[in-house]
Parts: structure tokens; C-alpha cells; sequence
């Protein structure tokens, strides 16, 4: 079964492989996302470390200017909505060389480099030198990353990162960001047509039309400003500081800092370690008391977003105090996540089935995504949790079971949902069964 589902993965990567960079899905997202490009390179080290490394060369090739690693690389025409005319990333203040979206996703890289490294030294000779070279030579370009995010999104030192679009926290249309949209009022804007919803059977899957219009006014707003982070800080009707997203950045701000660390960069290390450190202090003081779980908070009203959404569990992966660490472990067990007694397989929904907010079928409301257990397994494991790491693999491996490779699954039903052949839910099975 093993030898089987890692052939079938291998095969999903491939046929999403356009030489240099693998598409998110084959239909519906049919270019570079950032940090899927992250969890992909992870598994494609498994098959090939020098395809890996090509991996993550071209989406830092898109790397803004300012630091920034785009969200979407639109290296070839296509259907996908918004593409780089509604995007218009040419029109920033200092524009990148690509064309490429205009906002970020959540910082994994440093997950690759590290699995890429360690995969490289395990097979010796050239692929270790490959990958030893690789992450050397391209250390300042994930510095200058990990550096833009500290200052530019969190310009006060909160150690929360704010961001501008909920596609910048990669889960696109959780409960969490159900207050701060009622207040996104689109005015008079350019009209558009939606195309993501030709590439799913069920159209109720998907974010709603009402969603995907302020998704797309706040695109416009930040053309409107030329991509200017202090403007868009301003004027954008979307302003949250995402505990998720301020998690990984503890994280692989740390990972960056041993890599520095390691190959004879002492300052950069100590700042990374300073940075992580400042982030993984700002998860641990959003944890509310009483339920247990990191909370993200509205920036424009102050108002702190209590939901019953897997981000809650930032602290397993930023990494935290003893107590804080067993009571989420306990929690994420426990009867209102992967305990639940009507779950399939219990991995982590996107939002607790015993919640009022739950819709097993909606995009990130519910389904399970298996890139979301690999990740959590991997900062298990990280963080001294081979118990839980090897569970969640466990129970991983039986949902993958079905060849399938969605990008979500029903967690009642165990039915796959959403996009298939997705790149990074083949990528997760490939580093599980290696
Ligand atoms: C969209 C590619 C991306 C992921 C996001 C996910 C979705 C894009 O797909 O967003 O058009 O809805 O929410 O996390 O990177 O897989």
C-alpha cells in the first residue's frame, strides 16, 4: 500500500510539473503558489533534491524588491482569476521583475530548505552538495523575506503579523474572517467573472460570489495605492493580525537562524532568533484563557476573532511553554477536533465540527486538508511530540488511502473534495511514505 500511494504521489507531481515549477492543481490553480511551492519542494526532494532546489529557485526569482515573496507566480497565461491584469503588479512603487499577485502567503520556506538539506545529506555526494549549495547561496534572499515580514508587517513589534486579504493567511474563507468582511463594502468596481468555480462539482464548495467581490475589491485597493505597504496599511478595509501566519513565522524565522547559524552567518542568526522569538511570545499572549486557543484580532476595530478555527492551535506550531503545548494537545485530540465521534479520520478540521460556524463541505469551514495534518505533524515531531507527529501521520496515510490526492476532504464522509492531483497533498503523502 506504501510502495503504491508513493508511486501514485509521484505521479500527481509530475503531471503537474512544468520543468522548472509545479502547478498548485492541474485545472483550478494552474500556477506557483508560495507556499504551497514550499510543501511541494518538501516531497519533490524525496523524489529528486536538484528538482527540488529548481522548485524553490523559481519562486525566489519572483521575489519583490522589498523582500516580499508573492503569493502567485503567472509565469504563462491562463483562465485563472484574478490573473496578473487584475493584479497589475507592474504598477507598484518598486515592481517586481514577474509578473506576480501583489500580497503574501505564510512563510514555509524555511521548512523546505531544512527538509531539502537534511534529504540531500542523507543521499550524499552531489545531491548533498546541490542542496549545501543551494541553501548558501540563496540565504539572503529568504533573510530579506523573513525580514520584510518582521518589519513591514509588523511595523510595532506586537510579534503578530497583520495582513491584507484573508488569501494572505492561505485560508481563504475561515469563520475567522467572518467579522472582518462584514465590514469590507465593496463600492463601484470594475466587473469580473469568476473562473474557479468551473473546475469544482459542486459550486457550494467554494467561497460564495458575496465573498469573492471583496476578495477582489481589496485587490483593487491595493492597485489603487500602487502596492505602497504604508498606504495599503491606511486604506485597506482588510487589517488582522493572523496569530497562523505569525506562528509559522516563529517558526521558520528560528529554522532560518539555525541555517545561518550554520553556515557562518552569526548576525543574521541572532536576529532570526530574535524574530522568533518575538513571534512565538505574540501567539502565546493571543491564547484565550478559557478556551485555549490563539485568537487573531481585528485591527481596524480592535476587536479580538474568537472562532472555532484550526488556527487556534498556532502555538503546536510555533512552539510554547510546556503547559501551553499539553493543553492544546490535549484539545486537538480531545472530542471537538480529531476526537470528534462522528470524524472519519481524525485529523485536524479546518474548523471544529462541534462548532456552530461547521460546514463539512465549504472551503475552509470545515474539510480536512491533508497539507494541514503533514504541517502539524512536522512541528509535532519538531517540537519534541514524535507521539503525536506519528498519529497524525497514521491517520493521514488511511484518508490518502483513496489515490485520490483532493485538496480537501468531507471529515463525516471521508470524500474527497475540492481540486484533485493537488501538487501539495501528493507532496505530503511522498515525505509520509519516504
Ligand atoms: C484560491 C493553492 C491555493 C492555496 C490556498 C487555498 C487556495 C486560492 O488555493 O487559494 O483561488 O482560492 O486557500 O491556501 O495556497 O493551492
Amino acid at each position: 500500500m506504501t510502495a503504491a500511494l508513493a508511486d501514485a504521489a509521484a505521479a500527481v507531481l509530475r503531471g503537474n510539473d512544468l520543468g522548472h515549477l509545479t502547478v498548485a492543481s492541474p485545472d483550478l490553480y494552474p500556477h506557483q503558489w508560495s507556499w504551497d511551492t514550499a510543501f511541494v519542494a518538501v516531497g519533490i526532494s524525496r523524489l529528486s533534491v536538484p528538482r527540488a532546489v529548481a522548485e524553490m529557485t523559481s519562486l525566489l526569482a519572483a521575489q519583490w524588491p522589498s523582500g516580499m515573496i508573492p503569493h502567485i507566480v503567472f509565469d504563462r497565461p491562463s483562465a485563472y482569476f484574478p490573473g496578473p491584469e487584475r493584479w497589475r503588479s507592474e504598477l507598484a512603487i518598486d515592481p517586481p521583475a514577474l509578473r506576480t499577485s501583489g500580497i503574501c502567503q505564510p512563510p514555509v520556506h524555511s521548512v523546505a530548505l531544512a527538509c531539502i538539506l537534511q534529504e540531500g545529506r542523507r543521499r550524499g555526494g552531489s545531491d548533498r552538495r546541490t542542496a549545501e549549495d543551494f541553501v548558501a547561496g540563496t540565504l539572503p534572499g529568504w533573510l530579506a523575506w523573513h525580514r520584510w515580514l518582521a518589519a513591514s508587517r509588523d511595523p510595532e513589534g506586537h510579534g503578530l503579523v497583520e495582513i491584507h486579504h484573508s488569501w494572505e493567511s492561505g485560508m481563504d474563507n475561515s469563520p475567522r474572517w467572518d467579522f472582518p468582511y462584514s465590514r469590507v463594502m465593496p463600492g463601484e468596481m470594475e466587473p469580473f467573472t469568476r473562473t474557479d468555480t468551473r473546475h469544482v462539482g459542486e459550486v457550494r464548495q467554494r467561497p460564495t460570489d458575496e465573498e469573492y467581490r471583496r476578495y477582489i475589491w481589496l485587490v483593487d485597493q491595493m492597485v489603487a495605492v500602487r502596492y505602497d505597504e504604508e498606504a495599503i496599511r491606511k486604506t485597506i478595509d482588510f487589517h488582522v493580525a493572523d496569530v497562523f501566519f505569525s506562528a509559522l513565522l516563529a517558526l521558520t524565522a528560528e529554522i532560518i537562524g539555525e541555517l545561518a547559524e550554520e553556515f557562518g552567518r552569526r548576525a543574521d542568526a541572532a536576529e532570526m532568533s530574535e524574530v522568533a522569538a518575538r513571534f512565538r511570545a505574540g501567539v502565546a499572549a493571543a491564547v484565550d484563557p478559557e478556551t485555549g486557543l490563539a485568537t487573531d484580532r481585528d485591527l481596524r476595530s480592535g476587536r479580538l476573532l474568537h472562532s472555532a478555527a484550526l488556527s487556534g492551535f498556532a502555538p503546536l506550531i510555533s512552539g510554547a511553554e510546556a503547559d501551553v503545548l499539553a493543553r492544546q494537545r490535549e484539545l486537538l485530540l480531545g472530542p471537538d477536533w480529531c476526537g470528534h465521534r462522528a470524524l472519519r479520520h481524525a485529523v485536524p478540521p479546518s474548523t471544529s465540527p462541534a462548532a456552530a460556524q461547521f460546514d463539512r463541505r465549504r472551503y475552509w469551514r470545515g474539510p480536512q486538508w491533508p497539507v494541514m495534518t503533514w504541517l502539524f505533524s512536522w512541528a509535532a515531531r519538531r517540537h519534541g511530540d514524535a507521539e503525536l507527529a506519528g498519529r497524525l501521520r497514521e491517520e493521514a496515510l488511511r484518508q490518502l488511502g483513496d489515490l485520490s490526492f483532493a485538496e480537501y476532504y468531507d471529515p463525516l464522509s471521508g470524500q474527497a473534495l475540492g481540486s484533485r492531483a493537488q501538487s501539495w497533498t501528493a507532496a505530503a503523502a511522498l515525505d509520509w511514505t519516504a
